[in-house]
């Protein structure tokens, strides 16, 4: 009889990798992204790989890179070390038991422990969230440089090269009439070419909001992300209930709790979904469940994860019956480093999707050795 496999070790890199421009939120610049890599050794020779990312670390969320490899390091690995790698569900519930918070930290860690899992069973990630409908994802392209010119060039390449015909504005900094401005002029040169939506990053007030969306519906543009304030569901509520443009839910989502709460409300009419903000993989297809049940169409979104905690977003999306708004899991495409011996496939306005077990990609470790912080 052969002994369950244990958990050996679980490894926390930061790799710090430059993107391909400067990408401008409304609540933050970002020049460069920091991979929360996590790398599980198990008994049996199976390595899992997890990720966390957050965005302008502490600007977007509450956990930073640093407080991420911290928490794993010194409070979820010695948790972890020595139990049965098999039994992901059992060492996700002693994790929860005894770390409040910490959704990415989390996320990172179940997502090492599924793969390992997967690898080890010899099916992709998808088949243990209920197999795949699938193979491949649209992919929504985000235009952040903040400059209109540039923006237009950069949509029409990616329409040349057949990479995207889904963008999403990145607004919120500039006053609501200048950004109005801004984004009708990229629709209006795009055409029926291209889906145009906007994602504010919390920075407007309800009025701001309305004024906006009026604006912005008049201009073409198909949709509204995260307006608002993340805590303020009621005012979301406010601007669903508008009936003015489609409203989507990002930054008030932290999970199934709040999914419900929102759903419940019937405070938005599309779901960001995800992964890292969502806690984990199980918790992300819970809010997608929520979603459904409620009659609320979902959104794959993306905290700008690299390669592994995009591929894990993916083998997830895969297997949402219904992806009415597409997703965003561009994240390695804004990096100016591969860290995959074979990168990611994206064509054809979508992310292909690999059939090897666990989540289907290679790490470059020479790569990441190099990279990583000392
Ligand atoms: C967000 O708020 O949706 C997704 C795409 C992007 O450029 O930023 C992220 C975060
Ligand atoms: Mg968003």
């Amino acid at each position: 009889m052969s002994s369950s496999p244990r958990i050996h070790a679980v490894e926390t890199l930061l790799v710090d990798v430059p993107t391909i421009r400067p990408h401008r939120l409304s609540v933050a610049t970002m020049n460069h992204q920091t991979l929360v890599l996590v790398r599980l050794q198990c008994s049996d020779g199976i390595e899992g790989w997890g990720e966390a990312t957050t965005i302008g670390g502490l600007a977007y969320g509450e956990e930073s890179p640093e407080s991420i490899k911290a928490n794993i390091d010194t409070y979820i690995a010695p948790l972890l070390e020595g139990q049965d790698a098999s039994a992901v569900a059992q060492q996700l519930a002693r994790v929860a038991s005894q770390v409040q918070g910490n959704r990415f930290a989390k996320c990172a860690i179940e997502t090492a422990l599924y793969d390992a899992q997967a690898r080890r069973l010899g099916v992709p990630l998808s088949e243990l969230f209920g197999g795949r409908v699938r193979s491949s994802l649209p992919i929504a392209w985000t235009l952040a440089s903040g400059d209109t010119a540039r923006d237009i060039a950069e949509a029409e390449k990616m329409l040349d090269l057949r990479r995207h015909n889904i963008f999403k504005l990145k607004i919120g900094l500039r006053a609501v009439r200048d950004d109005v401005a801004h984004v009708a002029a990229i629709k209006a040169a795009l055409g029926a070419r291209a889906s145009v939506r906007v994602d504010a990053n919390q920075a407007w007030s309800v009025t701001e909001a309305l004024d906006g969306m009026r604006g912005l519906a008049d201009a073409g543009v198909d949709m509204v992300e995260q307006p608002i304030v993340a805590h303020d569901k009621l005012g979301l509520k406010r601007l669903t209930d508008a009936n003015i443009i489609p409203i989507m839910a990002d930054e008030a989502l932290h999970g199934p709790r709040d999914a419900f709460e929102v759903a419940a409300a019937q405070a938005a009419d599309i779901f960001a979904v995800k992964i890292n903000q969502s806690g984990g993989l199980r918790g992300a297809a819970r809010v997608a469940a929520i979603a459904e049940a409620a009659n609320i169409a979902l959104y794959g979104g993306t905290m700008l994860e690299g390669a592994v905690g995009t591929m894990a977003s993916a083998q997830l999306f895969s297997t949402f019956g219904e992806l009415a708004w597409s997703t965003e899991l561009f994240g390695p495409l804004l990096l100016t480093e591969e860290i995959l011996q074979e990168p990611l496939q994206y064509r054809d306005f979508a992310l292909q999707l690999p059939t090897t077990p666990g989540l289907g990609i290679t790490l470059d470790t020479d790569k990441l050795k190099r990279l990583r912080r000392a």
